[in-house]
């Protein structure tokens, strides 16, 4: 016998077909059951696209007696680029609908669980919450803050080097650990590095060792020296964060090679800060940054890093560049406290995923 618990996993893992995919809206499963059977399922594809629940319908007439629908988000209430989920559980005459958890958007929260129960729907919610809220952390937090989930990628030696003294730094770490990092990349809504990592790599932050769809970029350039040549310019929009000051020429010559340019406040550096909340603002969920050391300090300095993803290279340099920057610690009890969620072995490599303590209270 399967019950609740199951089919909510079931959604939870169509859910998740949609992941790379779904920004600005949230990753959302459904399946619809009748008698111990499945009688459909679906998951939402991308903005504009029906929601879960259309796909899961589909084939269920109205008035069909007896339907559950499981569903790991409240079903909608408003009329957005499609019309409201509720509505639709309510005209198919569907009995019981089973959710992960309410829906953070304001213009649903709770108010889909309210027209269902209006109608005389048997309404069950925290269904699996914790994988839930887990799968659409970046959702969360971007409907709850107005900022995005912050992934810091790093990519280190033993010693936490990124590069020598000198400035070299390809390659630190393996062939094999290059795909992991692009399924990063694709599970990113953007991408983001500083003026000195542009420079040095003069890297595509695209993705090309995995499937899945290549983030936006935005790379902080204060005094706007990017070349036009720069191999950012090809592939998904480009956004250049920089400060006042910079000529009209300069602008003029990237927004016509491509770029769209984000003039933030003072003649000093664009704070990371203003920089995220225009990102979220564009409708990027999940920022992945990508160098380099002084991105990651002022990112962690700022506390606004949700994960830290690192890379370790069985390599020692000793006298070199830290993969991150001064952070004016002077305590080990003030140090940025992590919580390991994913630890593996990439080929001689190691892969460490952990959570910041705390990080998304603190933020906003
Ligand atoms: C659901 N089922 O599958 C999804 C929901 O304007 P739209 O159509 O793009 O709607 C986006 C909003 O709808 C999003 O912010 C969230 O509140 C909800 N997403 N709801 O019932 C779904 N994707
Ligand atoms: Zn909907």
């Amino acid at each position: 016998m399967m019950t609740d618990i199951d089919y909510m996993r079931r959604a939870l893992e169509l859910a998740a077909r949609g992941r790379g995919r779904v920004h600005p809206n949230p990753m959302v499963g459904a399946v619809a059951v009748r008698d111990g059977r499945v009688v459909g399922e679906g998951f939402h594809p991308g903005p504009g696209q029906p929601h879960a629940e259309v796909f899961a319908l589909k084939e269920v007439a109205a008035g069909t007696p007896g339907v559950t629908v499981y569903v790991n988000l409240e079903p909608c209430s408003f009329v957005g680029r499609t019309p409201p989920c509720a509505d639709l559980l309510v005209e198919k005459g569907v009995t019981r609908v089973v959710c992960a958890m309410s829906d953070p958007d304001e213009r649903v929260s709770e108010k889909g669980f309210a027209r269902l129960k209006g109608a005389g729907i048997d309404v069950i919610v925290g269904v699996l919450e914790a994988e839930a809220r887990a799968l659409n952390a970046a959702y969360v937090k971007h409907r709850t803050t107005g900022l995005p989930y912050v992934t810091l990628k790093l990519a280190q030696t033993l010693d936490g080097r990124i590069a020598t003294a000198s400035g070299d730094s390809k390659w630190i770490s393996s062939e094999a650990s290059r795909v992991r990092a692009h399924r990063l990349r694709a599970d990113a809504d953007a991408i983001l590095i500083g003026s000195g990592t542009l420079k040095a790599d003069d890297p595509e932050l695209s993705v090309r060792h995995v499937e899945g769809e290549s983030p936006a970029k935005i790379v902080l350039d204060s005094r706007l020296e990017i070349s036009t040549g720069a191999k950012v310019f090809e592939g998904a929009p480009l956004w250049l964060a920089t400060s006042e000051g910079v000529s009209n020429r300069r602008l003029q010559e990237v927004e016509a090679a491509g770029a769209g340019v984000w003039v933030i406040g003072g003649g000093g550096r664009p704070g990371l800060l203003d920089v995220l909340r225009l990102a979220a603002d564009k409708g990027y969920l999940h920022v992945l940054i990508e160098g380099g050391g002084q991105v990651a300090a002022s990112a962690l300095r700022g506390n606004l890093v949700d994960r830290v993803a690192v890379f370790v290279a069985p390599k020692i340099l000793g006298e070199g560049i830290s993969s991150v920057g001064d952070l004016g610690i002077d305590r080990i009890s003030d140090a940025v406290e992590l919580d390991l969620v994913e630890v593996e072995q990439i080929g001689n490599d190691l892969f460490y995923a952990a959570d910041v303590v705390g990080a998304t209270e603190q933020q906003g």
